[in-house]
C-alpha cells in the first residue's frame, strides 16, 4: 500500500486527498505530500480555494504511532499545519469517518470545516500518554472555549458531528453521505460569498478560562490514578490563554516532547499495539469461523446471567438452562435488570429491551430446548463432576458441529472434553465478572480443539465487543494462574506483618484499580476458600497457609455481599473501612504460624507483589500457556485492573529491568526459597541481556 497525497482541481477548487490505508496516518510521506500540495496550491492560479479530504474510511486517524520513539523526520506536523493555515486562499477540511489527534489538528489548520453524518472528532492523545502536539492545545480553546477544549483534550473521548457543530468545532454538517461532493459544493458557495481565509491562530484567546483551568486541574488531580498526560495537557491549554499563539505553540511543543519521553507513553503505546496483536493468531489466519446465531447458556448465576446479557445485547438469541423454575426466574430477573441498566445509560432503547425479553431470550429447565444452538457456554458450579455430567448431556442433545464451551475458572478443559465424543468441538471461554461489562475473554484451547472452533471464539469475542486472548490449558490458564501466585505472595506478607489495608493502599497507589483484599471482598471470600480447598490435595509441606482467610470464611464474613470481609461495609457503602477485629484474627494467625511480625515499606510490598506476578508470567510464557509476553499484558490490562499506563506486568518488568526483578526474587528467596524460585525463562533472558519484548512478534 503506497501512501500518497494527490492534488486535482474541480472548477476553481483544489482537492487535496490524503491516502494512506487503513487510517490515513500522518506518516512522513503524507506530511511532505501535504506540504507539497499546499505549496502548489499557493501558486496555482487555477484554484481559489482548497479542500482537504481523506480517501477511504476517514479523514485522518492521527499521527503515525509507529514513528513514535524514532528520530523525528521533517517536515514536522506543526509546521505543515502552520503552512496550511497561513494560506492566503481559504482552505476547507472535509471530515468523514474520523478526525483524530493530528487528523483533527489538520482540520483545525483549515479555515472552514464540514463533516459528514456519523463522524467522530477527537483528540485521543492522552490515551497514548501524550497530548496534542500540532497546535491542538492552542487552536482548540480559541475556537470552542477553554472548557470544551479541556474536556476533549483531557478525556481523549471523541465527540459526534452534532456536538461538534454545537460547540463551533465545525461549521456545517453535510446532507447525504458523499462528503467529497458536499465539500466541493461548500467550497464553491464560500467562493461566491467571497469568504476569506480565516486562521484560528488569529482568533482572540479563550474568554471562558477564568477559574475553568483550575477547576479541571483539581478535578483531574482527584480522579487520575497516576497518569500524567492529562495534567500536562492542562498546562498546555493554560499557555493558550496566557501567551501569544506563537509562544503557546512553543510551550505545547516543549510539553509534548517531554511526554514523548515518559515511560507512561511507552507503556500506553505498548498497550495499543498489544491489544491489536492478540487477535492475530497465525493458526486461524485463513480459517473461516462457524456461524453463530443461537447461543445456549447453562447456569444462570453470576456468570451465566452476565454472559447471556452480553450475548443478547449484541444481537444473539439465547436459551438459558437452569435447574428449576425458581432459578430460571431469578436468572431472567438478573438479565432484565442488566438490560434496564443499559437502557438507563442510553445504550439500549426500551423497545429493544422489551423485544429481547420476549423474543431473543428463553429461560428454560429443559436441556432439550438447546437442540438448535450453535454454541453452548456452560457456567454451572466450579465442580468437575457437575461439569462432566453437563457435558455428557450436551453431547447427547447437540448435533456435531455445535461448539461446547466451558466458562471454568481453573478446571482442566481436556478432562471436560473427554466426556464427549467430540473433543474437537470443546473449548474454554473464560469470561470475567461482570461478564456484560468486562472486556476480556480468555480463549482456552485444549489439546484437541479444532482450529475453526478457535476462530469462532475470536469471532464471537468481536461480536460481543470483547478482546480475546489465546490461552493454553493449566490450572487457572493465564490470568487466574498468575493471580493465584501473587495473591499468595500478598498473603505471605500479611502473615509476616503487613496489614491487608496497607497492601491494598500500596497497590492502588501503584495504579491498580483495586488491591487484592478489596478484590477478595468484591468477589466473595467463598471463592478463595473453594480454591484453597480444591488445591489442598496438592499442597506441599512447605506451602504457607493463610489461616486468617479461612477464619474470616468460617465466621461468615464473605465480603461485600455479607457487609463484612477484610473490610466492614456500612449499609449501602461499597468502599468499606478497616476492621480492628480482622487485624486481631490476623495477629492470631501469625501467632499460630510462629511468625514474628515485621514492618513492610510500601515499596517492598509493590516489589514482592510484582516480582511474584512477573515470575509466574515468565513461566506461563515459557510453558506456552500464553503465546507471548504481550498476551499476559493484555490479560492483566483487561481482566485484572492493571494500570494501563504501565503497559502490563511484562512491559513493567522490561521497563524496570529484568535484572532488577530477578535480583529481588533472589533476595526474597534467601528467606523462602520454596515460594521464590526464579523462573528459568527470566534467568535465561537476564543471562542473555534480553527483555520480554524480544519474544513479542507482532
Ligand atoms: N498510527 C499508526 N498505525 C495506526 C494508527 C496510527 N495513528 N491508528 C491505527 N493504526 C493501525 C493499527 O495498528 C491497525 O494495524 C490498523 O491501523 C487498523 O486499526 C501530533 C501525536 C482510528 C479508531 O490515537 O484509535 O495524532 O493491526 O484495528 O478498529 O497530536 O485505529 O491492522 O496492523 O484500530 O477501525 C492520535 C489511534 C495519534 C488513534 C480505527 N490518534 N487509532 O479503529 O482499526 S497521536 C490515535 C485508533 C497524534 C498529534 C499526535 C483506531 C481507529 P494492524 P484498528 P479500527
Ligand atoms: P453461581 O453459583 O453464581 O452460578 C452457578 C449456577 O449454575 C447456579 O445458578 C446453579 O443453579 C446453576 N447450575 C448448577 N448446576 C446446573 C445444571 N446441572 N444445569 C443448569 N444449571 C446448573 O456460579 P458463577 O460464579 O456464575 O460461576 C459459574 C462458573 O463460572 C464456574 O465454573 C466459575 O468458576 C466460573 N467463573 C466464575 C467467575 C466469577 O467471578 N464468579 C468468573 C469467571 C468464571
Amino acid at each position: 500500500m503506497m501512501a500518497s497525497v494527490s492534488y486535482e482541481t474541480v472548477g476553481r477548487v483544489a482537492v487535496v486527498t490524503v491516502d494512506n490505508p487503513p487510517v490515513n496516518a500522518l506518516s512522513r510521506v503524507i506530511r511532505s505530500g501535504l506540504s507539497d500540495a499546499f505549496g502548489r496550491f499557493q501558486t496555482d492560479e487555477s484554484a481559489d480555494i482548497a479542500v482537504i479530504i481523506g480517501a477511504g474510511r476517514m479523514l485522518i486517524g492521527g499521527a503515525d504511532i509507529s514513528e513514535f520513539g524514532k528520530p523525528p523526520q521533517s517536515p514536522s506536523l506543526p509546521d505543515v499545519i502552520l503552512q496550511i493555515e497561513q494560506s492566503a486562499k481559504p482552505v476547507v477540511a472535509a471530515i468523514h469517518g474520523m478526525a483524530l489527534g493530528g487528523g483533527l489538528e489538520v482540520a483545525l489548520g483549515a479555515h472552514y470545516r464540514i463533516a459528514a453524518p456519523g463522524t467522530r472528532l477527537g483528540l485521543p492523545e492522552v490515551k497514548l500518554g501524550i497530548m496534542p502536539g500540532a497546535g491542538g492545545t492552542q487552536r482548540m480553546p480559541r475556537l470552542v472555549g477553554a472548557d470544551t477544549a479541556l474536556k476533549m483534550i483531557t478525556s481523549g473521548t471523541p465527540v459526534t458531528e452534532a456536538e461538534a457543530l454545537q460547540s463551533g468545532l465545525i461549521d456545517q454538517i453535510c446532507e447525504g453521505v458523499d462528503i467529497r461532493e458536499a465539500a466541493i459544493d461548500y467550497a464553491q458557495s464560500l467562493l461566491s460569498d467571497n469568504a476569506p481565509a480565516r486562521p484560528i491562530s488569529g482568533l482572540p484567546r479563550a474568554t471562558d478560562s477564568e477559574g475553568v483551568i483550575q477547576q479541571w486541574r483539581a478535578k483531574l488531580q482527584k480522579s487520575l490514578r497516576g497518569e500524567v498526560a492529562p495534567l500536562v495537557a492542562v498546562d498546555a491549554v493554560e499557555a493558550s490563554v496566557q501567551k501569544s499563539f506563537a509562544e503557546g505553540l512553543k510551550e505545547e511543543r516543549r510539553l509534548f516532547l517531554h511526554l514523548m519521553d515518559t515511560p507512561q507513553r511507552a507503556g500506553l503505546i505498548h498497550a495499543f499495539f498489544s491489544e491489536r496483536a492478540v487477535a492475530k493468531l497465525p493458526e486461524i489466519s485463513d480459517i473461516a469461523p462457524r456461524d453463530i446465531a443461537r447461543v445456549g447458556v447453562i447456569g444462570g448465576g453470576t456468570m451465566g446471567a452476565g454472559i447471556a446479557t452480553s450475548a443478547v445485547l449484541n444481537g444473539l438469541a439465547v436459551t438459558l438452562v437452569e435447574r428449576d423454575s425458581e432459578a430460571t426466574d431469578k436468572a431472567r430477573a438478573t438479565i432484565a435488570g442488566n438490560l434496564d441498566a443499559a437502557v438507563k445509560r442510553g445504550k439500549l432503547k426500551a423497545e429493544q429491551r422489551d423485544a429481547i425479553l420476549t423474543d431473543a431470550l428463553k429461560t428454560v429447565t429443559d436441556y432439550g430446548a438447546l437442540s438448535g444452538a450453535d454454541l453452548i457456554i456452560e457456567a454451572v458450579f466450579e465442580s468437575m463432576d457437575v461439569k462432566k455430567e453437563v457435558f455428557a448431556k450436551l453431547d447427547e442433545i447437540l448435533p456435531r458441529g455445535a461448539i461446547l464451551a466451558t466458562n471454568t475458572s481453573y478446571l482442566d478443559v481436556n478432562e471436560i472434553a473427554t466426556t464427549t465424543a467430540r473433543p474437537e468441538d470443546v473449548i474454554g471461554l473464560h469470561f470475567f465478572s461482570p461478564a456484560q461489562v468486562m472486556k476480556l475473554l480468555e480463549v482456552v484451547v485444549a489439546d484437541k480443539t479444532a482450529p475453526d472452533v478457535v476462530a469462532t471464539a475470536f469471532a464471537l469475542a468481536k461480536t460481543l465487543g470483547k478482546t480475546a486472548v489465546r490461552a493454553g490449558v493449566c490450572d487457572g490458564f493465564i490470568g487466574n494462574r498468575i493471580l493465584s501466585h501473587y495473591r499468595t505472595a500478598a498473603d505471605h506478607m500479611v502473615l509476616d506483618g503487613a496489614s491487608p489495608y496497607q497492601i491494598d493502599k500500596a497497590l492502588t497507589d501503584f495504579g491498580f484499580a483495586m488491591g487484592p483484599y478489596q478484590v477478595s471482598d468484591l468477589a466473595g471470600l467463598d471463592i478463595g476458600y473453594a480454591t484453597r480447598q480444591r488445591k489442598a490435595a496438592d499442597a506441599h509441606p512447605r506451602d504457607r497457609y493463610p489461616t486468617f482467610a479461612d477464619a474470616l470464611y468460617h465466621k461468615g464474613w464473605l465480603g461485600q455481599k455479607t457487609g463484612h470481609g477484610y473490610y466492614l461495609y456500612e449499609k449501602g457503602d461499597r468502599k468499606g473501612r478497616p476492621d480492628p477485629e480482622v487485624e486481631q484474627i490476623i495477629a492470631q494467625a501469625r501467632k499460630e504460624a510462629g511468625t514474628s511480625p515485621r514492618t513492610f515499606s510500601d515499596d517492598e510490598i509493590v516489589r514482592r507483589y510484582m516480582a511474584a506476578m512477573v515470575n509466574e508470567g515468565a513461566r506461563v510464557v515459557d510453558e506456552g500457556i500464553a503465546q507471548r509476553p504481550l498476551d499476559v499484558d493484555v490479560v492483566f490490562l483487561y481482566g485484572y485492573g492493571f494500570p494501563r499506563w504501565r503497559g502490563g506486568p511484562m512491559k513493567y518488568a522490561d521497563m524496570r529491568g529484568l535484572d532488577s526483578i530477578l535480583a529481588d526474587i533472589r533476595t526474597f528467596a534467601e528467606t523462602d526459597d520454596h515460594f521464590w524460585s526464579p523462573a528459568p525463562l527470566l534467568e535465561k533472558l537476564v543471562a542473555e541481556g534480553r527483555n520480554f519484548d524480544s519474544l513479542n512478534q507482532r
